[in-house]
């Protein structure tokens, strides 16, 4: 079914239209940001958190303990963003104190019995490991307490000591552990939690090449896994099939965490956000919905992808997916340094979409009209996107969501076209929602469940070769990382060459 979904971009910014296709592709000229040496990426946003913390003292961050699964079983250990951002270690139990004035970074070990060893294997060495992240000494906690004491007393005024003590920064759920260490922010040490959070959600909301080096590292294991997905999918199989396919390929590639429970939703499991059971059978009719990214040093990746379970869309799911892709090339395409984020990115998406379900007479009446009812949200009840990082839905002085968009920010484009049978009932039954929706219609539709289609887009830092300021700065780094097609005759395509290579091996 045509559409006509390109006549309906109306771009705001018509010189942007030409350089439309570099969006969705690599740009060429653009030199791909790449992976640095942990210490070296570590010392930089070192670097860059005392330049957000004017004041002296010290920060203290900790990496966390094993969660437990159940009995004496732990859940795969993941350090704490915070902590990993500044120390690139994953060990649980350790910290790391980074001194406001000098630079000074020293690791913090935690003393473990020798007979550890016996079912853990040997720890890694502390010289080690400080090499390998660029600390400048590492030391075992009970040496803390003296450290920071010594600084006290060292220190008479200016910076972060005066007569009152020894500022050190750390986080509410940090504290513990240096509390743990004997440091209670009693005496000449005191804590405070009053301006750590903000500035690390600032340095942290804008990242530096060597960390959007990092989201493309994740985006490249992450989009030949989707593919691997498109290939190895038969009907019949369920979805937790797919899954492990998914996670196959990162493992082969490397990777061996995902950033978040991997989303893998067939026929009207696809209308469920967060749907993980991932337990259904995959149907011959159904479209399939995988929302799932691999971590490359604690960043992840967050792309989701819509496929025909059978290997070809159907008119009905391809004019579903078609509006999708429209929705994310408007929004992808006013993605820039400047640009506010509801207004800019979300609110023309969303208007598209209602023009395409009018077009397709699931929705009727005027389109501000719409807006206005929120009739959008019966389809699309989620936002266009969030930042992107170390945690999926990442932090920045605005939150996950953003607000104006700046250089350095990476965030997700992910509109989405659903049939929630909640929602819809819902409308129908709102006075003021009802008269917009063809309900009759509508009921041949919701078997679809729904598509999304969602990339990580990273605004380069102003001054990079290739990047800066402005729309030739915008990285797709999905795109950037050259598989999972977004096109529907493209996906096709990966998939009849997956059936084929398939059958040969089953010759
Ligand atoms: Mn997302």
């Amino acid at each position: 079914m045509q559409l006509g979904f390109r006549a309906l971009m109306d771009p705001l910014r018509p010189a942007r239209a030409a350089s439309l296709e570099s969006l969705l592709d690599a740009p060429a000229g653009v030199e791909l940001p790449r992976v640095v040496p942990l210490a070296q990426q570590c010392r930089e946003l070192r670097g860059k958190l005392r330049g957000e913390l004017l004041a002296g003292g010290f920060v203290w961050l900790a990496s966390g303990d094993l969660v437990t699964r159940n009995a004496d079983v732990h859940h795969p250990y993941r350090p704490a963003s915070d902590f990993f951002y500044l120390a690139g270690v994953a060990e649980p139990g350790w910290g790391c104190l980074l001194d406001l004035e000098t630079g000074a970074f020293t690791l913090v070990a935690p003393r473990v019995p020798e007979d550890l060893a016996i079912w853990s294997g040997p720890r890694p060495s502390l010289d080690d490991v400080a090499s390998q992240v660029g600390a400048d000494a590492a030391i075992y906690s009970e040496d803390v307490k003296g450290l920071l004491e010594a600084k006290a007393s060292a220190s008479n005024g200016g910076g972060g000591s005066s007569s009152s003590g020894l500022m050190v920064h750390t986080l509410e759920e940090m504290a513990p552990a240096l509390a743990a260490a004997g440091v209670d922010g009693e005496g000449s040490v005191r804590l405070t939690t009053d301006f750590l959070p903000a500035a690390l959600a600032r340095s942290r909301g804008r990242k530096t090449v060597a960390e959007i080096a990092c989201l493309l590292e994740a985006n490249r294991v992450s989009a030949a896994a989707h593919e691997a997905i498109w290939r190895s999918c038969r009907p019949g199989c369920y979805e937790y099939q797919l899954e492990a396919a998914f996670v196959s390929s990162c493992m082969g590639a490397g990777l061996r965490q995902l950033g978040y429970p991997a989303i893998v939703g067939s026929g009207r499991n696809a209308g469920v956000l967060h749907y993980d059971r991932n337990s259904s059978v995959v149907g011959r009719d159904d479209l399939v919905l995988v929302d799932a990214g691999a971590e490359f040093r604690c960043y992840t990746a967050d792309i989701t992808r819509t496929f025909p379970a059978a290997g070809a869309f159907t008119a009905q799911s391809r004019a579903v997916y078609d509006l999708t892709l429209a929705m994310q090339t408007a929004a992808l395409a006013r993605v820039q340094a400047g640009a506010d984020w509801k207004a800019d990115v979300d609110a023309p998406a969303r208007r598209l979409m209602l023009e395409g379900l009018s077009g397709m007479g699931l929705v009727r009446g005027d389109i501000e009209a719409m807006l206005t009812a929120r009739v959008d949200r019966i389809f699309c009840p989620h936002g266009l996107g969030h930042h992107l990082g170390l945690d999926v839905h990442d932090t920045s002085d605005t939150g996950a969501v953003p607000a104006t968009l700046e250089a350095g920010h990476v965030v997700t484009v992910e509109p989405g076209v659903y049939f929630m049978p909640l929602l819809v009932q819902r409308a129908l039954a709102n006075p003021e929602q009802r008269d917009f929706l063809n309900a009759k219609e509508l009921e041949g539709w919701m078997g679809l469940g729904g598509v999304r289609i969602e990339d990580n887009v990273a605004l380069m830092p102003a001054g990079v070769k290739g990047g800066g300021e402005g729309a030739g700065g915008v990285l797709n780094l999905t795109a950037a990382a050259g598989a999972a097609p977004k096109a529907a005759d493209a996906i096709e395509a990966v998939m009849a060459a997956g059936a084929a290579a398939g059958a040969a091996r089953q010759r």
